[in-house]
């Protein structure tokens, strides 16, 4: 009776095995670390299996030695002798674990600290200290010191320890980008920090990792690191882009007309003009992902701007049925136009 039970749990757990594997995007993950934080993590948690794969051998080969050696032999029948207690190895068995305890806790502690910052950003004039803020379900990125916000993908250069001051403009998020480092909180009304460094240039995919509404799963984002150059380059256009301007060709001109008409501006900022109610559009055709999940091509942008609720339940944006397709054509054309990294660029 208990055996079949048991089989029948054999499914499931092949089932399980293997949708662990479906976590999807080949950089969301915390195993093939890219940077000295999650080198730590990573580091920490191979320490960790290895003190349980000890345990375990050892545990096994006792138990397997004692059922063998005092095992019941034929003819005997006498009780075997009775003991109560035993200094020696009540001695081990305490002072071992003791000893494995103090193997996990000193590196632990060591790179709690060590990678420990504060949100302050007088302590950190030779770093890069971007201010990020989750907002249901999208992310925020000001770089205060140069003068500008970015929405959706955080750009950090190459080889730096890159100070993220963590705050929450609604309810708690976390953030978290797995292949550099752990999550932390964001908590509305109080200000986390952590660093995070990446040793080489990408594309690392983020995520939201605290439940934080219906569309939680898809707060999704990208931190893209760039060799030192490349990064100053596109700090300047970051920097260069004031304000929303009208471009010169015709159609997109005429898409910059239907962009002030619906007072998108009154949500997304571009350059330092307009709100951060929504993610700042000024660098937006770069964007790999649309709203973080949908892959930024003109059809999903089109879907997106006329039902955002179904393409990303419960989020702020404000929905478009009705504009024609003239306007629609004319404003992703203008949407196109907001790039700072052109043609070139290679993520
Ligand atoms: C009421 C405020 C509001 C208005 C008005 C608004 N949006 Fe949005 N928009 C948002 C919010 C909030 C998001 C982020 C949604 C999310 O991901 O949770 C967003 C996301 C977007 C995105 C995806 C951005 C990214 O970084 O991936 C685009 C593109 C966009 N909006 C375009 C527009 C356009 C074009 C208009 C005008 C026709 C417009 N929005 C009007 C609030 C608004
Ligand atoms: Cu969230």
């Amino acid at each position: 009776m208990l055996r079949k039970n048991v089989w029948r749990f054999l499914p499931l757990s092949l089932i399980m095995l293997f949708l662990t594997g479906c976590m999807g995007e080949e950089n969301l993950t915390a195993l093939d670390p890219k940077g000295p934080a999650a080198q730590w993590i990573f580091d920490n948690m191979m320490l960790s299996l290895y003190v349980m794969a000890f345990v375990s051998i050892v545990v096994f080969v006792i138990y397997f030695i004692i059922l063998a050696k005092f095992r019941r032999k034929e003819g005997d029948n006498e009780l075997p002798r009775q003991v109560h207690g035993n200094t020696a190895m009540e001695i081990t068995w305490t002072v071992i674990p003791i000893l494995l305890l103090i193997i996990l806790f000193v590196p632990t502690i060591v790179g709690t600290f060590k990678f420990h910052v504060n949100a302050d950003p007088s302590q950190y004039e030779d770093n890069l200290y971007i201010n990020v803020t989750g907002h249901q379900y999208w992310w925020q990125f000001d770089y205060e010191e140069e003068g500008f916000t970015a929405g959706q993908e955080v750009y950090i250069p190459v080889g730096q320890e890159v100070i993220f001051e963590l705050n929450a403009e609604d309810v708690i998020h976390s953030f978290w980008v797995p292949a550099l480092g752990g999550k932390q909180d964001t908590v509305p009304g109080i200000q986390n920090a952590m660093y995070l460094e990446a040793d080489e240039p990408g594309v690392y995919f983020g995520k939201c990792a605290e439940l934080c509404g219906p569309s939680h799963a898809l707060m999704e984002f990208k931190l893209i690191a760039l060799e030192q150059d490349d990064y100053d380059a596109w700090v300047e256009e970051m920097q260069s882009i004031e304000e929303a301007e009208q471009p010169d060709e015709a159609l997109a001109s005429d898409g910059y007309e239907v962009f002030e008409e619906q007072s998108c501006i009154g949500c997304h900022a571009i350059g330092g003009q307009g709100t951060a109610a929504g993610p700042s559009l000024t660098n937006f055709a770069d964007r790999q992902m649309i709203a973080g999940v949908l892959e930024n091509n003109d059809e999903n942008l089109e879907a997106w701007i006329r039902d955002p609720q179904s393409l990303k339940q419960g989020n702020k944006m404000q929905a478009y049925p009705d504009m024609s397709d003239e306007d629609m054509e004319a404003l992703i054309a203008y949407l196109r136009t907001l790039e700072v990294r052109g043609a070139d660029q290679d993520y």
